[in-house]
């Protein structure tokens, strides 16, 4: 089982800013705690701050891992380019916020990558990518 989890821009500074909306803690420290409790399966990882870099990745493994989590950053609001990627791959995509975008600024309240997911997760912090790693899990096991 392979996945990789994508981040947008901005998340590279996770721990470093805004502790109070994001949590204090660091994505790779995170990321060595959950391959620690995932070990049979492979985690990747891949981080861009650009646009087009993300859209790359998307269809670089889109028709060979199983699963996709994906935190398109501001992305998320304004990109029909990565919801048209999203749309064109085999592998599922399911989207994850740290913050819960309704309970903030109404721009972010629109997702135009969410309809072209398998499903959004919002506002559960970092435990949201461990959540969707859950969910292709069971689905593999269907
Ligand atoms: O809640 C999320 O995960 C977001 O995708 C994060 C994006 C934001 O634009 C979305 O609306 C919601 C922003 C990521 C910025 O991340 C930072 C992390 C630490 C310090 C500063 C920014």
């Amino acid at each position: 089982m392979k996945i990789l989890i994508i981040n947008g821009p901005n998340l590279n500074l996770l721990g470093k800013r805004e502790p109070e909306i994001y949590g204090s803690a660091s994505f790779e420290a995170f990321l060595k705690i959950l391959r620690s409790q995932y070990p049979k399966i492979t985690i990747d990882y891949y981080q861009s701050n650009v646009e087009g870099e993300l859209i790359n990745k998307i269809q670089e493994v889109g028709f060979s891992y199983d699963g996709i989590v994906l935190n398109g950053g501001a992305y998320t609001h304004t990109s029909v380019a990565i919801a048209d990627a999203i749309a064109a791959i085999e592998t599922p995509v399911i989207e994850v916020h740290i913050s819960n975008i309704y309970r903030r600024e109404e721009y972010r309240h629109i997702s135009l990558t969410g309809k072209n997911c398998a499903g959004v997760i919002t506002g559960l912090g970092l435990n949201g990518y461990k959540l969707a790693i859950e969910h292709f899990l069971g689905k593999e096991a269907l």
